[in-house]
């Protein structure tokens, strides 16, 4: 079979075609580029950060201790013992930080507040140097022309309110409302756009489920309250956000992921099903009013024991716009005994797949289609960012300069499949890449590299890599 049948037999003929686009590691056709146009010129294009892993000052100023503080304390949590107490010292450099999102013309900076800089205590007293830094972060972008997208929780919950449960406590619905209500008080005349949560399957399932992100804990018991009262927290956000900024762009994200059988068999289908409720459905299908996925997962349905009357009603909230963060795929086959899943996913490298990020995921731009395509099907679903996409390499320095062609052409595919997607009508409405700055990768540390900037760590110098210049000269 030539390339045009091929690219004809996947659907990719016309003028945006690509080289096998499972091969997109090959030099990029000179032939293919991308106007910015071509996603209209409402597309916004942002950059998506995180608190713990871009600010260091972990302790200065009044913040206490999150989760992920205690967390890393225990050098052996994280693959090279690392921390995000220095990470990119965002919280002293966040001016230069900002104006490198300026000079890469980038329109909208995301960011996450860190609940236990601003309410040490996870309630009560709040801490005005920890808001007064805020301020600053958001004055900066508003003075550069910069969208702040604020993100309400990304996974660094106060140490304190761990000590009582944390997230598996249903006390948590009032910590969260209350510190909702700080920050969108605090900031809701200087920010529109908002995010209530960060991936809660990640946080949940990984850090109350699997013990292998922060606190640590195992086991269904710890995971399912965690699940239950952070949906319940999700739509809850919503609401206090909208009450006191009427005029908000109200969201939150869901990691997304293309799930696939690795045979056509009904078993390694029906295994499909069970990973696609976990990773895909169990957060957005509460917040359209449609209840949890219990009957593709059964072990769900011990869920219900943490629900009370009217939080069925309360899990829903009508938000502005769904986050969609999509890297790779899935490839999933039934083995029995895998307890609750009674399937394992396998691995691109056991499948013997070339193109793989620095995280051991595969680089597979159809799983963005797919993804976009699965979620803009639910209809109450309004309009969908992509609030986080990227490639993870190791990333290295030759004569100051690094030459990432790797992650270019990895930002390439999957824009095309943003318009393939956007070609069949879904409403798809900006971009905000993966990151800004290499930063404190969680359970990975500082191994993989995503920023279209490159930190030295030892000296917090910034260096602008291959990929940064190419996204500034595609937004100019
Ligand atoms: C996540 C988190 C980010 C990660 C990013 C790269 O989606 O896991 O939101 O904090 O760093 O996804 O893995």
């Amino acid at each position: 079979m030539n390339r045009k049948e091929f690219l004809k037999l996947i659907g990719l003929s016309g003028s945006l075609s690509l080289l096998d686009p499972h091969n997109i590691f090959a030099q990029f056709p000179k032939n293919v580029d991308f106007a910015k146009s071509a996603f209209g010129n409402d597309f916004l294009w942002g950059v998506s950060t995180a608190a713990y892993q871009i600010e260091g000052a972990t302790k200065e100023d009044g913040k206490s201790n999150s989760i992920w503080d205690t967390f890393t304390q225990k050098k052996s949590h994280i693959k090279d013992g690392s921390s995000g107490e220095i990470a990119c010292d965002f919280y002293r450099n966040y001016s230069a930080d900002i104006d490198l999102v300026k000079y890469l013309n980038i329109q909208a900076f995301r960011f996450s507040t860190a609940w236990s800089r601003v309410l040490p205590q996870g309630t009560g007293k709040p801490n005005q140097k920890g808001l007064d830094f805020y301020h600053r972060v958001i004055d900066k972008c508003l003075q550069n022309n910069i969208q702040p997208w604020l993100t309400l929780y990304h996974w660094d919950i106060p140490q304190v309110l761990q000590d009582k449960g944390g997230w598996m406590n249903r006390d948590v619905i009032g910590w969260f409302s209350e510190y909702t209500h700080l920050i969108s008080k605090t900031y809701g005349d200087k920010v529109k756009d908002w995010i209530i949560l960060n991936e809660p399957t990640a946080f949940t399932a990984v850090g109350y489920g699997l013990g292998i992100h922060a606190p640590g804990l195992r086991g269904i018991n710890h995971l399912l309250p965690t699940i239950h009262h952070a949906a319940l927290c999700q739509a809850e956000g919503g609401r206090i956000v909208r009450s006191n900024v009427p005029d908000a762009n109200i969201g939150t994200t869901f990691s997304c992921s293309h799930i696939m059988p690795l045979r056509s068999l009904e078993k390694d289908h029906l295994a499909v099903d069970r990973w696609d409720a976990l990773l895909n459905r169990l957060f957005i299908e509460p917040s359209l009013g449609l209840g949890y996925p219990i009957s593709s997962l059964p072990f769900l349905g011990k869920i219900e024991k943490h629900i009370k009357d009217g939080d069925m009603e309360k899990l829903a909230f009508e938000f502005d716009f769904i986050g969609v963060q999509n890297y790779t795929r899935e490839v999933v086959k039934n083995i029995w005994y895998i307890p609750y899943m009674h399937g394992l996913e396998i691995s691109p490298a056991k499948r013997g797949v070339k193109e793989i990020s620095e995280m051991g995921w595969e680089v597979y731009p159809e799983s963005m289609y797919e993804t976009l395509k699965k979620f803009s099907a639910y209809k109450g679903v309004k309009k969908i960012y992509i609030t986080e996409n990227g490639c993870a390499l190791q990333d290295e320095v030759i004569d100051n300069r690094i030459h990432d062609i790797k992650r270019i052409n990895y930002f390439k595919s999957y824009f095309e499949q943003i318009l393939k997607a956007q070609k069949e009508g879904i409403n798809v409405g900006g971009y905000l890449c993966w990151t800004l700055l290499d930063n404190f990768e969680w359970r990975e540390g500082y191994r993989p590299r995503y920023g279209l900037v490159y930190v030295d760590f030892k000296t917090q110098q910034r260096i602008i890599k291959d990929s940064g210049y190419w996204f500034k000269d595609f937004l100019k």
